[in-house]
């Protein structure tokens, strides 16, 4: 038996920093699918896991325990499995950084589709996306990180902070090779950092796995065909 039910979508997106967190610390989980998320999802909210709008979705089935809302499920991943910080404000600051990755996620997808990319909104967006990729450097500047080594928080060992920025830049780049040059050049230690936490052998594994599952989706539907005709990816 596994350890954890996941359930999300047939995409990395959203549901990759779960699946990143699960991976480096070794423990296995099932995919619900698809399918299975749409039943949970227009079911009646009594019979739910737990009373949640979209997924991710985790269960932990030794626990009993069922949470959603990707930093909810990262801090109880963070708390369960030893990969948060102790001090509270790099705990605080763990957490900030999450939720600054889902908010990137929100914009880079117009709020989950509600327009779409047109040439003009992206050139729009571009400062912003620059501007986000900045706040990842300064984080990682003023906790000592340097082109070859540290972490974004500092101190001796990886934690959420590095497996969250590592997952939402490089399943990013991975599938918008322009997007890659920007964070190369506008977050060149951040770019760095990525890349050596992509490269540990447990996330290179789940960044192959999501490639031969979900081919070059990354967050699937018009809105990625509306990116990716921005991006001419
Ligand atoms: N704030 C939620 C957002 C969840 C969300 O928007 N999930 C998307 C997939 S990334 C979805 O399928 N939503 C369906 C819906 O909200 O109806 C989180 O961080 O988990």
């Amino acid at each position: 038996m596994s350890d954890y039910d996941l359930y999300y979508w047939s995409v990395p997106f959203r549901g990759q920093f779960v699946r990143a967190v699960l991976a480096y610390a070794g423990k296995s989980w099932t995919e619900g699918g698809d399918e299975a998320i749409s039943k949970l999802m227009q079911g009646r909210v009594e019979k739910m896991p737990v009373p949640f709008m979209g997924p991710p979705l985790l269960i932990d089935k030794k626990a009993n325990f069922a949470i959603a809302e990707m930093p909810a499920i990262i801090l109880y991943l963070g708390e369960t499995l030893g990969l948060m910080p102790a001090a509270p404000p790099l705990r605080a600051m763990t957490i900030k950084i999450v939720n600054d990755a889902n908010d990137v996620l929100d914009e880079i997808t117009l709020d989950g589709g509600r327009q779409m990319w047109t040439k003009k909104r992206w050139g729009e967006f571009l400062p912003r996306l620059k501007k986000w990729m900045s706040l990842w450097e300064e984080t990682g500047a003023r906790h000592g990180l340097t082109p070859d080594a540290g972490f974004l928080l500092g101190g001796e060992v990886l934690g959420i902070a590095d497996i969250v920025t590592a997952t939402l830049w490089s399943v990013m780049v991975e599938r918008f090779p322009k997007i890659e040059a920007i964070l190369k050049d506008a977050a060149p230690m951040t770019a760095a950092l990525t890349g050596r936490v992509t490269n540990l052998p447990s996330l290179a594994k789940l960044a192959a796995k999501a490639r031969q599952d979900y081919g070059e989706a990354y967050c699937g539907g018009q809105i990625e065909a509306s990116l990716r005709k921005v991006l001419g990816a």
